[in-house]
């Protein structure tokens, strides 16, 4: 058995070592890529991260700014009048809740209201981010790659070496945050499955997980519905539920630790079944 993994919240110590964990994906937008206007509505919100709740989910992600290829920019004032109802009433699930954004005054807000993690596909780099979360001292933070913003990053999906690049940017990342004070203990990595990677290049980043693994903090993978499945597959976005588990599947038998998914009560299943077949036996 390996050394126990724990991740540090606000208010959760999460242990990753026992089973991996399912962070459900709840969008407050109306135009996410899979599910865009479902629940755009804060009584709606609400509603399906209850049902989430049954679902057995383990972490709650809010996202109230789509960051789809393309996706235009909000203002952090009409980020948060989106998110707010919902993250207050999500906070008293007693489930550790993320926020998925990339504004520091988003991100304030949010810890102000007590979130348990901030999670950021710019890692941090928004100005006054990592002071912010240094000045905190407690709340989890997920660090993704992507290179430009989702309105220009599909145009920069050039690499020499992808895993290699995406390993040193995460790095960079965690270097800077150390500099900042901020402990490891409160930090998962992400290599960003679409955000300016070709599916070429994403698969190249699945395959080459170990090399991620070898930054020392646990892995939270983002596979669910993205289009890379469907290159794969053949599936349009709403029929890539088989396609999302098998990947959450695959990058958690390679060592991923926190799988972020749209279909959460498939997930928690699956992953069931095979925790059940890889825990060692008495
Ligand atoms: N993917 C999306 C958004 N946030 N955060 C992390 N850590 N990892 C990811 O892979 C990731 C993420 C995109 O998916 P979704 O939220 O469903 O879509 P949209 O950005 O269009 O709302």
């Amino acid at each position: 058995m390996s050394a126990r993994q724990i991740w540090k919240t606000t208010r959760f110590d999460l242990d990753l070592s026992e089973r991996p964990l399912v962070m459900g994906i709840v969008n407050v937008t109306p135009d996410s890529f899979s599910d865009g206007g479902l629940h755009d509505d804060p009584a709606r919100a609400i509603d399906f991260c209850e049902r989430l709740l049954g679902e057995d989910v383990d972490i709650l992600d809010l996202g109230a700014e789509s960051t789809r290829p393309g996706a235009p920019k909000v203002s952090a004032d009409e980020e948060w009048h989106r998110l707010e109802p919902v993250l207050r009433a999500a906070l008293s699930l007693g489930v550790p809740v993320s926020v998925d954004t990339s504004k520091t005054e988003v991100m304030r807000r949010a810890l102000d209201l007590g979130v348990d993690i901030i999670n950021d596909v710019m890692a941090l780099r928004d100005e006054g981010a990592e002071a912010l979360l240094a000045g905190h001292g407690s709340a989890g933070i997920c660090l993704m790659h992507m290179r430009g913003d989702p309105t220009t990053m599909q145009q920069q999906a050039l690499y020499t070496d992808v895993v290699a690049e995406v390993r040193d940017f995460l790095q960079q990342r965690l270097d800077s945050l150390a500099a900042h004070g901020v402990a490891f203990d409160r930090i998962t990595l992400d290599p960003g499955y679409g955000f300016a990677k070709t599916a070429e290049q994403n698969i190249a980043l699945q395959q080459r997980q170990a090399e991620l693994l070898s930054l020392g903090r646990p892995l939270l993978v983002g596979w669910s519905r993205k289009s890379t499945l469907g290159a794969i597959t053949g599936r349009a976005v709403d029929e890539r539920l088989s396609a999302s588990v098998a990947a959450a599947l695959a990058t958690v038998a390679q060592g991923a630790r926190v799988v972020r998914v749209h279909d959460v009560a498939a997930t928690v299943d699956a992953l069931k079944v095979w925790q059940a077949f890889v825990r060692p036996t008495a």
